[in-house]
């Protein structure tokens, strides 16, 4: 009997004979891989069908699944039409205009500014709207509205990158790119799922592999499919990434593998390190880290001695009490190498959503624009002249992350959120408690392209947002390449652009009328471009018409220079004041909460190539969603065997935090001790995830936490599963 995929209707591809009129160049919305798409659009203004772009270097010319169907977006359900306000939770919405729901909305930030202080308003944002949308958002959040507590999902996401890239370079901004899978010897990549999250980044390597065999080494505790396709699959214990790479970085000091020469010219702190990964000794290690001795030499061996070698990474690192330290370690590995702005050497994260890097670089959340912070007395002053502001208006250092942000609402510091294109009631960890969290607010805005995202059941007024293509502007992807989007249709009924909306915002307070808020994205990228002069991120040489012209250009581009740069710190120069890399001893603490006889299971979780988060999108696809309908877990069949937990029957998972009814898959891809669940249900992992904060990225640890197995009535369980899956 066939279960699963094999089961279900091949894709519907749309007719190639779709009546199409004009082609319009824009880019994806859904990941940070950046590629480009052209939206056919019939006689009728309808987008029919989407295409890869030939000329772009990214994909030159393919898309992946996601992407194929990306025009279906404009006319899917649950969509925002009309604003919606209520006075109470749970009371039923009423349409208004935008005037009233703008009008009551800065009545209420105001009110509750006034009653509790300037920070007890938060906003929290994303990684998925225009950079231009981010850089006024940023304006908005800290030159007129003035809260501190202002950050975005991205904490959930690259906070970890971000924070180990600073704390090794001096600055964030990822140093390589897809090309340097042309020219490396040696790629490892730590807990990433290449081939279904960035399918066409993947596509990219195996396009390098087909000119050129060079080692994959795949670091991820389950055996995913990039690992199936790699040369070497390192099942590392969850969580212990960091004693692998130390344990790596003895060998290579060990047996005087180090480039030195590099390590003398463009690095700090070398003799700490030296000290701290002489503990690390592979004997060692292999008890923690779950990889035994002669592998890890052997790999510290084969990498170390390749003319150029690459690490590439994204959430099994990032998303871990040790997030920050995973980070810096794989810095460590490549500065210890020599591995950094060079063709082919490089610690490159591979970024998550379509334009985290456009928050990170622009949207002032955990500072100021164009990278600039608010410890930094010049940075202030600089940005307070340029919005025409008293820089005293600014904190002097940066606020909550979003994950401390809901304690603050539990504990009663926060009294009112604005939500910018995220949905946390389904992304966060422990799910009950953020929904309670919800409850304690006095007013909440929800500002989303859907209107039935989970958390309009907790909001008081709810903006419609436009969406990818119905708006324009810009989003820098992973190999930090500025592309851009354009607005194909307009905006679904009455839903507005998200700048337009902050726009708007900005006009109800005193201080927005001092500040200038351009209407269109042009004028706003001119402002960005100004800000950017001299500085290490400077897209001064960049227009909106050149980016399109070029399918995407990567920073830094002065003004007059002919084209972007591929890669970062060639010269060997860092953003430190003293112009060299650190290299950072990184003790490993052991703080997970781990199997133990009464949970006796890791839970790991993650994606499927078929949806995106929390499938307020892919959800209503039906080419997509027909493929992974049903919230599922993958399970062992050896320990399913000794449980009697059969394949297709559903199981309760129990943590200390709640529980969730799954669909059981099962399949060797996961260890006995370990079940996988995907993210992308509501009421689902979220229920039972722990969610550890790293120290410095206040990242979750998603990827690690215990539960046990129950049985569960079958029949009870289809139910809970069938509203899970909520068939749009
Ligand atoms: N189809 C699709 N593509 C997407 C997305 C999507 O939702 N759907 N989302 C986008 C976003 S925002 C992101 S952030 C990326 C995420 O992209 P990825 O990080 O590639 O995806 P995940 O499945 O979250 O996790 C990757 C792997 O980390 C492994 N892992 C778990 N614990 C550990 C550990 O301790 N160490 C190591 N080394 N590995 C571990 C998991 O087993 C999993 O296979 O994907 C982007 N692309
Ligand atoms: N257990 C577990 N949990 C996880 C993860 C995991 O691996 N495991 N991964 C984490 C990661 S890496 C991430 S990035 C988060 C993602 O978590 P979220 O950001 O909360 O999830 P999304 O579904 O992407 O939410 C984005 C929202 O923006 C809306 N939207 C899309 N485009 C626009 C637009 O242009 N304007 C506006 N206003 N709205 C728009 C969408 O409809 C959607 O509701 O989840 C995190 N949660
Ligand atoms: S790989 Fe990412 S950017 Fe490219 S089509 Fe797929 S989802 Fe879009
Ligand atoms: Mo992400």
């Amino acid at each position: 009997m066939l279960f699963g995929r094999a089961q279900k209707n091949p894709i519907n591809l749309p007719g190639k004979d779709a009546e199409v009129v004009k082609w319009e160049y824009t880019t994806c919305g859904y990941c940070s891989t950046g590629c480009s798409i052209e939206v056919g659009v019939n006689s009728e203004g309808q987008g029919v069908r989407a295409r890869g772009v030939g000329g772009a270097d990214v994909n030159r010319g393919k898309l992946c699944l996601k992407g194929i169907f990306e025009h279906e977006l404009f006319t899917s359900a649950g969509r925002g039409e009309q604003p919606l306000m209520r006075e109470k939770t749970f009371d039923a919405y009423e349409p208004v205009s935008w005037d009233e729901a703008l009008d009551k909305t800065a009545a209420e930030i105001k009110r509750i500014q006034e009653k509790y202080g300037r920070d007890s308003f938060a906003i929290v944002s994303t990684g998925q709207i225009l950079t231009e949308e981010f850089y006024t958002l940023g304006k908005l959040a800290r030159g007129v509205i003035g809260t501190n507590n202002y950050d975005g999902n991205t904490t959930l996401c690259m906070a970890s990158a971000v924070s180990g890239y600073k704390r090794s370079f001096g600055s964030d901004g990822p140093p390589g790119c897809y090309d340097d899978f042309e020219h490396t010897d040696c790629l490892i990549a730590f807990g990433s799922n290449l081939p279904e999250q960035h399918p066409v980044i993947y596509w990219r390597l195996r396009q390098a592999l087909e000119k050129r065999k060079f080692p994959i080494i795949v670091v991820d505790p389950r055996v995913t499919m990039f690992a199936q396709y790699a040369d070497m699959h390192l099942p590392v214990t969850p969580g212990t990434d960091v004693v692998l790479l130390n344990s790596l970085a003895h060998v290579i000091l060990d047996e005087g593998l180090e480039d030195t020469t590099y390590i003398h010219s463009n690095t700090s702190g070398y003799d700490e390190f030296a000290k701290l990964v002489a503990q690390y000794d592979p004997v060692v290690t292999q008890k923690i880290c779950g990889i035994d001795e002669d592998t890890i030499r052997n790999v510290a061996r084969l990498y170390a001695k390749s003319n150029q070698a690459m690490s590439i990474w994204t959430m099994g690192i990032n998303q871990s009490t040790h997030g920050s330290d995973g980070v810096v370690a794989i810095n460590n590995l490549n500065l210890i190498t020599g591995n950094i702005g060079k063709k082919g050497g490089t610690s490159l994260s591979i970024t998550g959503q379509c334009n985290a890097m456009g928050t990170r670089e622009w949207s002032s959340c955990s500072g100021l624009p164009g990278y600039r912070a608010l410890e930094k007395e010049k940075d202030r002053v600089d940005i307070a002249k340029f919005w025409g502001i008293d820089p005293e208006f600014f904190p002097k250092q940066r606020g909550l992350f979003q994950t401390d942000i809901f304690p603050a609402i539990e504990t009663g510091q926060i009294k009112g959120l604005w939500l910018i294109a995220t949905n946390p009631m389904t992304s966060m960890p422990n799910t009950a408690r953020i929904r309670k969290t919800f409850e304690k607010l006095e007013f909440c805005v929800v500002q989303d392209a859907y209107q039935d995202v989970e958390t309009t059941e907790y909001a008081h007024v709810y903006f419609p947002a436009g969406l990818w293509a119905e708006k324009e502007g810009c989003m820098t992807n992973t190999e930090r390449r500025v592309n851009f989007i354009s607005n194909v249709l307009k905006p679904h009924a009455n839903s507005k652009p998200d700048l337009w909306i902050f726009n708007e915002m900005a006009k109800r307070f005193d201080q927005g009328k001092k500040i200038k808020f351009p209407d269109s994205a042009k004028e706003v990228f001119d402002e960005m471009r100004e800000l950017s002069k001299g500085r290490f991120l400077d897209i001064s040489g960049m227009t909106h018409e050149k980016i399109k012209a070029s399918r995407g250009i990567q920073w830094p581009m002065s003004d007059g220079a002919d084209s972007g740069s591929a890669r970062l710190y060639e010269d060997g120069k860092f953003q430190h004041a003293d112009g060299k890399a650190k290299l950072i001893p990184l003790n490993f603490i052991d703080n997970n909460e781990k199997p133990d006889e009464e949970y006796p299971f890791w839970l790991n979780s993650g994606r499927v190539v078929e949806h995106f988060h929390t499938r307020t999108r892919t959800g209503k696809i039906g080419n997509l969603n027909k493929f992974s309908p049903t919230p599922y877990m993958e399970m062992n069949p050896d320990a399913a065997q000794e449980l009697g937990v059969e394949h297709m029957s559903y199981v309760r998972l129990v943590s200390r935090r709640g529980d969730a009814v799954v669909l059981v898959q099962l399949t060797q891809r996961v260890p006995r001790n370990m079940v996988f669940i995907p993210f992308h249900f509501h009421e689902c992992v979220n229920r039972l995830s722990l969610g550890l904060l790293d120290p410095y990225s206040r990242q979750p640890a998603f990827k690690q936490c215990s539960v046990r197995i129950e049985n569960v009535s079958q029949q009870e369980a289809a139910a809970v599963v069938n509203k899970a899956a909520r068939a749009f």
